[in-house]
């Protein structure tokens, strides 16, 4: 078998950023991928995703988004690709509601730059919002748009760089691990190799490729759409449109970008979960015209002229896990062997952070990043 200092299966947003960052230390690095560079049947594609930093699903998030915006900076000038595009962010709920109480929350235990704004502050800043008027929002700056197939794309080329073996359209059958200090094998459709250490990055099939965790993950089928907005996409240009996330009293969010794709490309909006159960080797990947009806009338009262016309949708995956932590560590049950799953449809925006991270636990074995939140003994289920 071919040997590696560090064998990375799966080059999706969490792989391709661990294969740079690995080679980037001068390790010995193969990569290998079942689907093409930068595809589209994982959790990394659509155009955008979104990154803020007040971050509302745990203030433990945000030392680690203030080293990713960093680090998007970094990729950006190191890659020559447009990876990061900062457009503000607002996050519109009630008083108690995770979006606008959870992110202030965050923003005041890290003192971080931010505006509140009332309902009528705004439809005034930002009028193609309608919101009620016992709405709030959160505003920061700093917040904006991670590209998924621009960063996958630039780590790859970056790693490759580095000297790293990147094999792709490759089918990973198995792997193991010989006991405490053995090495790592990994047989493939196309070949077997063995390393020091494995990085396993699985997204959506992390269910099938990794087992005593001890945590589950879960797989969640979620729909983006993009429409043509009545009166044209002037109002949602990324110089006048934040990306937000906006919460109802009943719990449900919506999440949305502004027009990133040209005059004809329209603006991006999705449910933020609320997917059904998927299998990643039979996700239904047609949007179904009662999908788009319910998302269209979701939107009438609260962004009206967002729907003006259907343009396409595109269908993803959430890995979750119960809590809707990541997990980040070693295997618990084979140190020579790191794990990264279960993004559970908020990762993207730590890419670069957990590249690093990863490369931190598959070298030395710890990280000074806080990733205590991250580990798969947590939560039993
Ligand atoms: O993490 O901001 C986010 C997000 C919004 C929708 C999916 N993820």
């Amino acid at each position: 078998a071919t040997s590696y200092d560090v064998i990375v299966i799966g080059l999706g947003g969490m792989g391709s950023a661990a294969a740079y960052h690995l080679a980037a230390r001068g390790q010995r690095v193969l990569g290998i991928e079942r689907f093409g560079p930068a595809h589209n049947l994982g959790s990394s594609h659509g155009g955008s995703r979104i990154y803020r930093q007040a971050y509302f699903e745990d203030p433990a998030y945000v030392p680690l988004l203030l080293r990713a915006r960093e680090l998007w900076e970094k990729l950006a000038a190191d890659s020559g690709r447009e990876v990061f595009t900062e457009t503000g962010g607002l996050m519109i709920g009630r008083e108690g509601s995770e979006a606008f109480t959870g992110t202030l929350r965050s923003a005041h235990e890290w003192g971080l730059d931010h505006e509140v704004l009332g309902a009528a502050d705004i439809r005034r800043r930002f009028p193609t919002f309608n919101p009620a008027a016992e709405d709030v929002a959160f505003y920061e700056r700093g917040a904006g748009i991670a590209r998924p197939e621009a960063t996958v794309t630039a780590h790859l080329d970056l790693a490759r760089v580095h000297g790293a073996d990147l094999h792709f359209a490759e089918l990973v059958l198995g792997w193991e691990a010989d006991g405490p200090g053995g090495r790592a094998w990994v047989v493939t459709d196309r070949g077997a190799y063995t390393a020091d250490r494995l990085v396993i990055a699985p997204g959506a099939w992390a269910p099938k490729l990794l087992s005593g965790l001890g945590v589950s993950v879960t797989v969640e089928r979620q729909v983006m759409y993009w429409f043509q907005p009545e009166g044209g996409i002037r109002p949602f240009s990324a110089e006048r449109h934040p990306v937000y996330i906006w919460e109802d009293p009943d719990g449900t969010q919506i999440y949305g970008f502004p027009s990133i794709d040209g005059p004809d490309g329209g603006a991006k909006v999705a449910f933020f979960r609320k997917g059904v159960a998927g299998d990643p080797d039979h996700l239904d990947r047609r949007i179904h015209p009662d999908e788009i009806a319910a998302m269209a009338e979701y939107l009438r009262p609260r962004i009206p002229t967002l729907p003006g016309r259907f343009l396409k949708g595109a269908a993803c995956m959430y890995a979750n896990t119960p809590d809707e932590n990541f997990v980040l560590a070693r295997h618990p049950e084979h140190p020579q062997v790191t794990v990264a799953c279960g993004f559970s449809g908020h990762g993207f925006k730590f890419v670069p952070v957990i590249g690093e991270i990863l490369a931190d636990l598959a070298t030395v074995g710890t990280t000074d990043h806080p990733i205590a939140l991250f580990d798969p003994r947590r939560v039993r289920v």
